[in-house]
C-alpha cells in the first residue's frame, strides 16, 4: 500500500516520527516541497535519496528553487534554509537526484502533484506537459531550460502557446497554482483561503473547480474521475473532498504533517495519519 505525505519542508524529525507510525512495508510518496524553510533540508533530502526504493516524490516550487540555487542560477532568499545543502560535499549528487524527479505521479485513479492540475485539462494533457518539462530538466541544456521556467506569464492557458510559454504556464500550474477560473486563467495575487477580498473574473480555488467538474462528470457517467492529491496551500488546512485531497497542514508553521492512505474513494472512509510538529 502507499501513503502520501504532505509538505515536509525540511521538518525532518517530524517526518521521521510520522513515518515511524506507518507500516514499514508500505511505500511513502511525498507531494513536493520536501525541503526549504524548515530546519533540516539536507537530512531530509539525504533520507529520500537513500530510501528511493520505498520513497517517491514529485517536485514542488521549493524543490525547483533549490535546484536553481544549487546550480547557481538563483540566489538563496532571506527566508531560505538551504545553506547546509549548498555547502554539502554531496550537493551535486543531490542536485542531479532532484532534477530527475517528476512533476506528477499517477497510480490508477489517483494522481499526486504539488500544487494542482488545471481543471480545464484532462489527465493525458497534464501528463504530457509534465513529461516534456521533465525531459527538459534532465536534458543536456537543462540550465537554460530551467531559467526559462521562472516567471508568472502567461496567465492564461492555450494549447497553441509557444513551447517555453507553455512549459512556464504548466510548471506554475503543477507547483504554484492556488486560484484559477473556468477559462483557464491563473491568479497569483491572492494566497489566502478563503480569499481576503471578493475576486473578479470568477477566480476560485482550483481544487473546488476541479472537484465540481469531476462530480458533474460522475453524474454524466463520464470516465474522467481522477482523484488529485496535492499540497502547497497550508492556509486551506486539510482538504478532503470527493475528488481532491489537500495535505499541506502547515508543518513548517509548527502545525501538523499529514499522511493519507491511497485506498478507498469516499472521503469519510479515508485513513489519515497526522503528526504534530516536533523539529
Ligand atoms: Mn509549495
Amino acid at each position: 500500500m502507499i501513503y502520501i505525505i504532505g509538505d515536509v519542508q525540511g521538518c525532518f524529525y517530524t517526518f521521521l516520527k510520522l513515518a515511524a507510525n506507518l507500516p514499514t512495508d508500505d511505500e511513502i510518496w511525498l507531494c513536493g516541497d520536501i525541503i526549504n524553510r524548515g530546519p533540516e533540508s539536507l537530512k531530509m533530502l539525504r533520507w529520500v535519496y537513500r530510501n528511493q526504493d520505498r520513497c517517491k516524490m514529485v517536485l514542488g516550487n521549493h524543490d525547483i528553487h533549490a535546484i536553481a540555487v544549487l546550480s547557481g542560477l538563483r540566489a538563496a532568499g532571506k527566508m531560505d534554509t538551504l545553506y547546509e545543502l549548498e555547502n554539502a560535499p554531496d550537493r551535486y549528487k543531490l542536485l542531479d537526484f532532484l532534477r530527475n524527479q517528476p512533476l506528477i505521479r499517477t497510480l490508477h485513479k489517483v494522481t499526486m502533484v504539488h500544487a494542482g492540475i488545471l481543471p480545464n485539462w484532462d489527465l493525458e494533457t497534464a501528463e504530457n506537459l509534465a513529461q516534456e518539462i521533465q525531459k527538459g530538466l534532465q536534458g543536456s541544456n537543462w540550465q537554460s531550460f530551467l531559467q526559462n521556467l521562472f516567471g508568472n506569464e502567461p496567465y492564461k492557458w492555450h494549447q497553441d502557446l509557444l513551447p517555453h510559454d507553455k512549459y512556464r504556464f504548466a510548471i506554475n500550474v503543477f507547483t504554484r497554482m492556488r486560484y484559477c477560473n473556468s477559462a483557464g486563467e491563473l491568479n497569483f495575487q491572492e494566497k489566502k483561503y478563503p480569499p481576503s477580498h471578493i475576486l473578479d473574473m470568477n477566480f476560485r480555488p482550483w481544487f473546488e473547480l476541479y472537484n465540481q467538474k469531476a462530480m458533474q462528470n460522475l453524474k454524466r457517467r463520464l470516465s474522467n474521475l481522477q482523484t488529485i492529491i496535492f499540497g502547497h496551500w497550508s492556509d486551506t488546512d486539510l482538504i478532503n473532498q470527493a475528488y481532491t485531497i489537500g495535505l499541506d497542514t502547515g508543518c513548517v508553521w509548527r502545525r501538523k504533517l499529514t499522511a493519507v492512505l491511497i485506498d478507498t474513494k469516499k472521503p469519510e472512509k479515508r485513513e489519515f495519519v497526522q503528526q504534530m510538529y516536533i523539529d
